[in-house]
């Protein structure tokens, strides 16, 4: 949502704390891993996201606008560099579709608007028409999970629903400073081909055979992943290009939502899991990455509400786990890839409500992010958050550098790089519209 800000004054020292641990985790990955995907920031070691063979510079295209709206412009620059004389996709390898539009070419066109380089704007247009046979060569225009680069060969034809319907921000943006109206389309009769395909109940399962139309998978696990964002993006296709199907779209999952999966145990709201023909119950478990969704729009009371929930699960467990099992607060899967959704919904709610309560909880989330995660190579996910001491793994996911530090910076820094009143960020807190040009020089929040 892109709500008229209601944050309160910067809280410099914080946001200047926020800053220093970004550069410490930045810093890991310059040293160790410059130029590769991730790093591996205990074992000093690198590894690759999409291809084994074809690096893309993951961390430093996801990290474009952190650099810009922290006042790194040391940075920006090294790394717009870095892109220009090295990033090059006429790769022979097949790349996740989703994850490139939201990744990368959701990346290079943040990087674009922040800086102007028209070379991050051809990059991704390059990018974006290597993707586009996935979806053109559907026969229902949703599209397949898998693009070869250089060829255009398609492949995975079962496709999880946020796959499906996590693009229209990227693509809309694309189509907009393109002037080219076929991303926006592709994007747009993708979610149009899923929506028709709800139940009569308007649920939905969680993965399609996007060449026949049938659902795969008929649990309805909304706001869980594989599905979460294809909620955020209805929402998204209507705050930021005003498309009123979008809009209706998001109304009425949002009410079958409510009607059919929530529920409160103990006190809290949660989300289970239905049949999506009869709403019938299936599980109640909840992923830790669902948190964000209810807050990307629409209602404002249910996203507080289920935000105090995951506040719970923090309290009880200081690193939020990946999944849960509801009913007792119990762990389901303990691990925690450095997740930033809890940030995420912190950052929403408190710019849509100034409540300090959200930059209270913000605090103690990025406390434990510095106590649990941080390494001398610097930040790095916990394996299990249940042990003591808790154990830690050897990674560092490429969002981390988009994502947990930005959401963070927003919340406390005021940052004048970032236009709080018209702002709207992608699922990868890409900033797609509020990115402020006219201010030069480096904004340090110690200043
Ligand atoms: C990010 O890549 C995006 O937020 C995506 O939508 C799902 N979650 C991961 C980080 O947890």
């Amino acid at each position: 949502m892109s709500p008229l800000s209601k944050t309160g004054p910067a809280d410099r020292q914080k946001a200047q704390e926020i800053r220093d641990e970004f550069l410490h985790a930045w810093n890991g990955y310059r040293t160790y891993a410059w130029g590769h995907d991730e790093v591996l920031p205990v074992s000093g070691g690198y590894r690759e996201f999409f291809s084994r063979r074809y690096p893309v510079g993951l961390s430093i295209v996801e990290a474009l606008d952190t650099h810009y709206v922290m006042g790194l412009d040391d940075e920006v620059d090294r790394s717009v560099r870095w892109i220009r004389s090295h990033l090059d996709f006429d790769l022979d390898a097949d790349f996740l579709v989703f994850e490139s539009i939201i990744r990368l070419v959701g990346g290079l066109l943040a990087g674009h608007l922040a800086t102007g380089d028209k070379e991050l704007l051809a990059r991704c247009v390059d990018l974006a028409n290597r993707l586009l046979p996935a979806f053109t060569k559907s026969p229902t225009g949703m599209p397949y999970r898998r693009v070869n680069l250089r060829t255009g060969a398609v492949s995975g034809a079962t496709v999880p629903l946020a796959e499906i319907g996590t693009n229209i921000l990227e693509l809309g943006v694309l189509s907009q400073l393109t002037g080219d109206p076929r991303y926006y389309l592709a994007a747009k009769r993708s979610l149009a081909a899923a929506v028709e395909r709800r139940s009569s109940i308007d649920l939905m399962g969680t993965s399609m055979n996007v060449e026949s139309g049938r659902w795969v998978d008929g649990r309805d696990v909304a706001p869980n992943p594989p599905v979460d964002s294809f909620y955020e993006y209805l929402w998204g296709g209507w705050a930021m290009f005003g498309d009123r199907d979008c809009l209706r779209w998001f109304r009425m999952f949002d009410a079958s939502l409510k009607k059919h999966l929530a529920e409160r145990v103990g006190g809290l709201l949660w989300f289970k899991q239905v049949d999506h023909l009869t709403a019938a119950t299936l599980s109640r478990l909840q992923s830790s990455l669902a948190v964000c969704i209810p807050s990307a729009g629409g209602d404002d009371q249910l996203a507080a509400d289920y935000y105090l929930s995951w506040t719970a699960v923090q309290d009880k467990y200081i690193v939020i786990p990946e999944e849960i099992d509801y009913t007792r607060l119990t762990v389901r899967v303990p691990d925690n890839a450095l997740r930033p959704e809890y940030a995420n919904c912190a950052f929403d709610l408190y710019w849509r409500t100034g409540d300090p309560f959200y930059r209270t909880t913000a605090w103690r989330y990025f406390t434990n992010l510095k106590a649990y995660h941080r390494v001398p190579g610097g930040y790095t996910i916990v394996t299990d958050v249940t042990k003591r001491p808790m154990t830690k793994g050897d990674y560092c996911p490429a969002y981390v550098f988009a994502e947990n530090f930005k959401w963070l910076y927003l919340t406390f820094a005021d940052a004048p790089r970032f236009d709080y009143d018209s702002g709207y960020l992608s699922t990868e807190a890409k900033i797609l519209r509020g990115l402020r040009r006219t201010v030069t020089g480096t904004p340090s929040p110690a200043k």
